[in-house]
């Protein structure tokens, strides 16, 4: 199977999963990525069967609009049964590296609102230790460079993002060559730094499913 078949198949994955929970007042949480968007395309199917969703990027917002769904502010929301998104790398623990498409605040803060975080990805994402993707770091962009000396200390190697705005106004480093033995340990650390708004660590706040999309079928992970 290509990596979009795989992500085809774990977007339809996430939709049979959420399927029994869908009510006319039920609103999800809904990511950002190719395969997010393969989600976003599938909910659509299922459209009058739940109020709407809240949206971790612009992008997705635009995405959920155009098939006619109606976009929540997380501000107007009590609670998430669920968020559905995807993620640049995931280890056993389901811990995650996001933010390669520069939507990590918004992801987090959505995924810190959702009771059940189904993360989904095809099986290249799967690895033993976080660290081979570079770790995205968001930024107020007149800390940019304080913040990359101190990213130089901790043992990492900082590339600014250029030409890259957040949905936020920031900037973003990515973090090459950190040994990220605990992730845990190592998202506080770097969300001390003053100028840090998030990094894409996310292990406090990790995926509570992972649907890994593999050759052999899509395999449920928790
Ligand atoms: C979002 O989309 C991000 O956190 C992650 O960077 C990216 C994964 O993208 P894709 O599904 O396109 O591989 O979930």
């Amino acid at each position: 199977m290509t990596q979009d078949e795989l992500k085809q198949a774990v977007a339809d994955a996430a939709l049979a999963f959420i399927k029994p929970d869908l009510k006319p007042e039920v609103i999800i949480g809904v990511g950002t990525g190719s395969t997010a968007n393969l989600f976003i395309d599938a909910l659509a199917k299922e459209k009058d069967d739940f109020r709407g969703a809240v949206a971790s990027s612009e992008a997705s917002a635009e995405r959920l609009r155009g098939h006619g769904i109606e976009v929540f502010d997380l501000n107007d929301v009590d609670s998430l049964a669920v968020y559905v998104d995807g993620a640049d790398e995931a280890n056993r623990k389901l811990h995650l590296i996001k933010g390669g498409g520069a939507a990590l605040t918004r992801e987090k803060i959505v995924a810190s609102v959702a009771k059940t975080f189904v993360c989904i990805a095809d099986e290249s994402k799967a690895v033993q230790t976080l660290g081979a993707f570079p770790l995205p770091v968001e930024v107020i962009p007149m800390a940019r460079s304080a913040v990359a000396r101190k990213l130089v200390k901790l043992g990492g190697n900082p590339v600014y993002r250029e030409g890259v705005v957040t949905d936020n106004g920031n900037q973003i480093l990515d973090v090459f060559e950190l040994n990220i033995k605990d992730a845990e340990a190592m998202e506080t650390e770097i969300n001390n730094i003053p100028g840090v708004v998030t990094n894409g660590l996310f292990a406090h706040r990790p995926a509570d499913v992972l649907l890994l999309g593999t050759s052999e079928g899509v395999k449920k992970l928790t």
